[in-house]
This record gives structure tokens, C-alpha cells and sequence, in this order.
């Protein structure tokens, strides 16, 4: 059976292409640098996005139409499976992601929502046979069920925390299984409403404990994957204890967790922060705990995670800027951590969706390598840094100096000349970048 039927295998038409179920950009054979667009720039689908949301908001009930709505249960969920890998194949896909709530449905008991967790793991083990589509990463779900209800290893109640830890230890063996690349902790639930009824100290030890087991469980039973957190600063708690990268990896540092994660950084969450998108790939990528990327923009006018898909190309741009900078993505990816909107409700606006995305991140791609390849930023912060060079600059970098020595120079200057940040000009060039791309220069 067929659930996209309408639509056939999504091609590359280039730019000039008038085709909607096409890319115009996304190009997986074309070779940037010396690596095709499809090993760069790895997508993945959200599976939870994608195939279980019915897109209902706070305000209103779901209002897409799939065609697995007919079933229900274990049925709906096999149908799922089925529709997302005729989905992946379509779209030439080469990941995706999960929660164990998105492909199975949990039980009335722990054991039996495993007992679900496996057939569809099963099920879906067998179509990864025959499919080009791995599983970037897998999570568990420790923030929906109202057990969660303040928050998982972070709880005040130590029975939560026992039940969030064997969902881990569960999620840990369904990735092993199908050899997910990374596993993610988002915080979920783990932060605080308010500090009037909260142990702070008790419940960040406990998140690095839980983290703690987590690795050594891995490490016992071979599960090689990369360990990532996913920043947020709010939503749903008032307070996310992985606010942003920096407050993680001061975290991850203080519980001596930095060499077993890195970050996925999500494009939504750093605009909660109050950070730009590239502020927290630059963090994550110059501490080397660049991980994965959840590629979304959240809407200008709203204080909540929209998780749109992405389509801003001067944000595209800067965060393959970084990406390549980080020397790609490594065992990451760039998952569409994004949903279509209520409004986008028919099954061709998914299609839509990804293929606007995979094309922004294609631009993106090209307009960055362009920006590094003719050193345009790189000279710009070598020319804005040379009084580092040379002179007390070096002495300072070196280390040679102190506040003796500095003093005694400072005395010594008639005169502190500083020269323009020329951020215009920057902005006009790169437009110019972005404008010659489109013109396939
Ligand atoms: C929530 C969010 C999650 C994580 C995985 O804002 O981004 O979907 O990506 O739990
Ligand atoms: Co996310």
C-alpha cells in the first residue's frame, strides 16, 4: 500500500525549475569542497513532526489529515513505519530521528510499553534493510506522560527518577539495535517552575547522575553512539537546566561529563536563549562540543518554540559557515526538528516543507563554502585582530606580561586609536554572496 501515492521520487531540476516537488538547490551528488551536498549536509526527518503530530496547538485540535488516520493502536503505529520509509525513500533521505512515543504507543505498564517498543523496533530494523535511511539519533520521551509532571531525573520523587532511568536504559538498547549514530537528552521537564519548592543543588546532581549511568550503561553494552544535549532555555519548565552550550557545558564539565558529550544545538532553542543560531554553533565549535543540529527558525514575533521549518538563507548561511568551519558535522546531522504549520495541513505540504528546507541549507552550503573559500570573514577578523601580532599584543597572547608591565606601557600612550568594524560592509558583501549563488555563480 501507498500513502503518498500523488507523489513520485522528488528530483534535482537546479534552480531555473518551476517544478514545486523538486529541489532547486539540493544537489546530493554535487560535490562542495571536496564532499558531496548529501555527506555534508546529512537530513534528517523528525519522526515525531512528521508522523505522529496531528498538528493541534494549545488553543485548537489537530487539524491534519494523513492517510494512516484510518488505524489505531499497534496498527497505526505499524502504518507509520510504513508511510515514513515510503516517505524517506521519496525524499532520498538519508536519516531520521525518533522518541519511543513517536513510533510505538505506550502501554499501561512499563514492560508493556517495551513490549510495544520492540515489535515496531523490529518492524522497523527490517525496513532499514532495504532502505539508504539510518537513524541519526533516537531519544526517550521523558516529559509527556503525567508522571513527568515535575520532571524526570530532576523529579523531587525517586520513583520518577527510577522509572525515567529504565526508560534510558531502554532507549540506549533500541538505538544499540539499530545503530543510531548519536543519542539525545533534551531536558524535557528537567528545570524548575519555581525555586520556592526546588532543591536546585539535588536535582542538578541528579540529572549528572542519570547522565553518569547512561555512559556507563553504553559503554557496557556497546552502544558506541555520540552522547548529545540538547540545549533550551524554557518551555515547558520556566527555567531548562541546559539553558544554552554555555551553561551546558559548564554542566558538563562540573560533573566531569565533557568528554563523553557533545551538543545538539537546536536553531529555535538559541533564539530562546536570546543567542542567534551561529552564536551557539560558534560556543559549541570552538570548545570542540559541536554535535548535531536540529534545523529549524522560530518566527520573529513569537516568544515560543514555532519550530518552523527553515527557509531564512542569511541563517542557513551562517550556520554552515560554522558547520564547515567545524569541519562538518562528524557522526551528526542537520535533523528538521520542524513542524509544518496548523494551516499546512495536507499530506504534500510534508513534502513541501522538507524540500524548502534541504534547498535553504543547500544554499547555505554553497554561499559558506564561497565565504571561506575566498577568505572573506577570515580576513576581516585577521585585519580587526592584528594588534595581537605583534608588539604588547603578542606579549599579552604569549602570556609574558602582567599588570605591572601593562601599566607602564598604558602611562606611555598619547594616543588610542581603535578603526571602524565595517559590520555593513560586511552584511553588503555577504548579500552579494548570496545573490551570486542564486544566479548559479
Ligand atoms: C523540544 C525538542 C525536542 C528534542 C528531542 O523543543 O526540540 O523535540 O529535539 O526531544
Ligand atoms: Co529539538
Amino acid at each position: 500500500m501507498s500513502y503518498f501515492s500523488n507523489i513520485d521520487k522528488i528530483k534535482y531540476e537546479g534552480p531555473t525549475s518551476t517544478n514545486p516537488l523538486a529541489f532547486k538547490f539540493y544537489n546530493p551528488e554535487e560535490k562542495v569542497g571536496n564532499q558531496t551536498m548529501e555527506e555534508i549536509l546529512r537530513f534528517g526527518v523528525a519522526y515525531w513532526h512528521t508522523f505522529t503530530a496531528d498538528l493541534s496547538d494549545p488553543f485548537g485540535t489537530g487539524t491534519a489529515v494523513r492517510s494512516w488516520d484510518k488505524f489505531t493502536g499497534m496498527d497505526l503505529a505499524k502504518a507509520r513505519v510504513e508511510a515514513a520509509f515510503e516517505f524517506f525513500e521519496k525524499l532520498n533521505i538519508p536519516y531520521f530521528c525518533f522518541h519511543d512515543v513517536d513510533i510505538a504507543p505506550e502501554g499501561s505498564s512499563l514492560r508493556e510499553s517495551n513490549k510495544n517498543l520492540d515489535e515496531i523496533v523490529s518492524m522497523i530494523k527490517d525496513y532499514m534493510k532495504d532502505s539508504k535511511t539510518k537513524l541519526l539519533w533516537n531519544t526517550m520521551n521523558n516529559f509527556t506522560h503525567p508522571r513527568f509532571v515535575h520532571g524526570a531525573a530532576s523529579s523531587n520523587n525517586a520513583d520518577v527518577f527510577a522509572y525515567s532511568a529504565a526508560k534510558v536504559k531502554k532507549g540506549l538498547e533500541v538505538g544499540k539495535e539499530l545503530g543510531a549514530e548519536n543519542y539525545v537528552f533534551w531536558g524535557g521537564r528537567e528545570g524548575y517552575e519555581t525555586l520556592l519548592n526546588t532543591d536546585m543543588k539535588l536535582e542538578l546532581d541528579n540529572l549528572g547522575r542519570l547522565f553518569h549511568m547512561a555512559v556507563d550503561y553504553a559503554k557496557e553494552i556497546g552502544f558506541d553512539a555520540q552522547f548529545l544535549i540538547e540545549p533550551k532555555p524554557k518551555e515547558p519548565t520556566s527555567h531548562q537546566y541546559d539553558f544554552d552550550v554555555a551553561s551546558g557545558y559548564a554542566f558538563l564539565q562540573h560533573y566531569g561529563l565533557h568528554n563523553d558529550f557533545k551538543f545538539n544545538i537546536e536553531a529555535n532553542h538559541a533564539t530562546l536563549a536570546g543567542h542567534t543560531f551561529e552564536h551557539e554553533l560558534r560556543y559549541a565549535r570552538i570548545h570542540g562540543m559541536l554535535g548535531s543540529v536540529d534545523a529549524n527558525q522560530g518566527h520573529p514575533l513569537l516568544g515560543w518554540d514555532t519550530d518552523e521549518f527553515p527557509t531564512d538563507l542569511y541563517a542557513t548561511t551562517l550556520a554552515m559557515y560554522e558547520i564547515l568551519k567545524n569541519g562538518g558535522l562528524g557522526r551528526g546531522g542537520l535533523n528538521f526538528d520542524a513542524k509544518v504549520r496548523r494551516g499546512s495541513f495536507e499530506q504534500d505540504d510534508l513534502f513541501h516543507a522538507h524540500i524548502a528546507g534541504m534547498d535553504s541549507f543547500a544554499v547555505g552550503l554553497k554561499v559558506a563554502q564561497k565565504l571561506i573559500d575566498d577568505e572573506v570573514l577570515d580576513d576581516v577578523v585577521e585585519d580587526r585582530y592584528q594588534s595581537y601580532t605583534a608588539g604588547i599584543g603578542l606579549e599579552i597572547v604569549n602570556g609574558n606580561t602582567n599588570l605591572r608591565q601593562l601599566e607602564e606601557y598604558a602611562l606611555g600612550l598619547t594616543e588610542i586609536k581603535n578603526e571602524s568594524g565595517k559590520l555593513e560592509r560586511i552584511k553588503s558583501t555577504i548579500n552579494q554572496y548570496l545573490l551570486r549563488a542564486y544566479a548559479g555563480e
